[in-house]
């Protein structure tokens, strides 16, 4: 089977890439990363044959592509269903499904207001709380 890649930016910077990154050794899948620059215009036309919405992570594995990471964690949690990236039981994994997409998609404040930099210490920053008005 040809080797797998993970293609991401950062695990420092973009949280999405690190999530990729811990689901693929979570779940002990063989992979080699691949470290994208996104900045790079010529990086960005590589990108877009892997991942038509030019972000990362990218995963390929025995031949196919798969973006997103929520994508990424269920292709994994099918093919290596004995690491036990969701848990067992349908209720416990409606639950778990549910978290991830409140996670995946909401948020927005707390994103913006804490861009991940993993290495970085910021002593008394306050967090906006949000509001509509
Ligand atoms: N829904 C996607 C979001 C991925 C995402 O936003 N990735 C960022 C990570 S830095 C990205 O690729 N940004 C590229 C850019 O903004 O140029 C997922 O969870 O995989």
């Amino acid at each position: 089977m040809p080797k797998s890649v993970l293609t991401i930016s950062s695990k420092n910077y973009s949280s999405w890439s690190l999530r990729g990154w811990l689901m693929c050794k979570l779940a002990g899948l063989e992979f080699d990363e691949e470290i994208l620059s996104l900045s790079d215009p010529a990086t960005r036309a590589e990108l877009l044959l892997l991942s038509p919405s030019f972000l990362v992570p990218s995963l390929t594995h025995d031949g196919v592509r798969v973006w997103d990471t929520l994508a990424i964690g269920e292709y994994l949690a099918e093919i290596f269903a004995v690491a036990g990236l969701l848990p067992p039981g349908r209720a416990a994994r409606a639950h778990c499904r549910a978290v991830c997409g409140e996670m995946h998609s909401g948020f927005y404040n707390l994103r913006s207001a804490l861009p991940i930099n993993l290495k970085a210490h910021h002593a008394g920053f306050k967090v906006w709380a949000g509001g509509t008005g």
